[in-house]
């Protein structure tokens, strides 16, 4: 067989998916000069209340991703991440973390719980992400996940950037982000065994990269949305009159 039609091996394959890193959302301008002390307090609460929206969404996304899924010890991993962020007895989970995080900026939980400050087309990126965990098979929504082989890196550099960079931030804010760091390492161990047994030929393998660039495309665009509203100054409608 044609190299160019050989399957990657196992190893290759986990190469590849790391290649898109340099696409990762830690390398958006808005992300960039956040981690340069570059927003202003309303950019850094508008990051906050629309990223809300992306955490209520994760679980939903997961659930779906469950709904789709017949095999009962796949369920058993992931229904933690669900767990995770609802919480359970004891643990009040990260979309609570958030909303302290939300108060921690300055943020009324109203406001969050309502999603007063959400923009549209960051509403729609995280809808479509979640359409597309209903849409499709249990394995390809799983593997889209796969943009968090990235995100512990993300998380740290907020947790040692943040407290200088922004200091009239409570630290009680911080609890989401040192969370997530063994969270998501332990998610991605799960998401990658599934996603590098499951895509068999190379055409399969190959599909495997543009779903993992929708879902880079999807934290991308949300950033382009926040970048237009709390750097820009111009959210939806603002040359318009009132
Ligand atoms: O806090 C994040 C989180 O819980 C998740 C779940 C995972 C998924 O299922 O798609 N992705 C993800 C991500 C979280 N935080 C983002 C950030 O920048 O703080 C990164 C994001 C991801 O990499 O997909």
């Amino acid at each position: 067989m044609a190299t160019k039609n050989k399957p990657w091996t196992k190893k290759q394959f986990e190469k590849k998916l790391r290649e898109k890193e340099k696409y990762y959302h830690i390398n958006h301008e808005f992300h960039i000069l956040m981690n340069e002390g570059g927003l202003d307090k309303k950019a850094v609460q508008g990051w906050v209340a629309n990223r809300f929206y992306y955490q209520v969404a994760i679980p939903v996304k997961d659930a779906a991703i469950m709904s789709n899924c017949w095999d009962r010890n796949v369920r058993r991993n992931w229904i933690q991440r669900i767990i995770d962020h609802d919480g359970i007895d004891g643990d009040e989970g990260g979309i609570e973390a958030w909303l302290l995080l939300g108060e921690a900026v300055g943020l009324k939980r109203k406001d969050l719980l309502s999603h007063k400050f959400l923009l549209p087309g960051v509403k729609f990126a995280i809808d479509a992400y979640v359409n597309f965990a209903k849409q499709n098979p249990w394995q390809v929504a799983a593997s889209s996940s796969l943009t968090e082989l990235f995100a512990p890196k993300i998380h740290q550099k907020r947790l040692d950037k943040w407290p200088e960079l922004y200091p009239w931030i409570d630290e009680r804010g911080y609890h989401y982000f040192r969370k997530r760091l063994t969270e998501a390492r332990r998610d991605v161990q799960h998401g990658l065994d599934i996603t590098l047994d499951y895509y068999k030929t190379r055409e399969d393998q190959e599909r495997m990269l543009d779903v993992l660039q929708f879902k880079i495309n999807v934290l991308w665009t949300m950033l382009d949305c926040m970048w237009m509203a709390y750097v820009e100054k111009k959210p939806p409608f603002h040359n318009c009159e009132k």
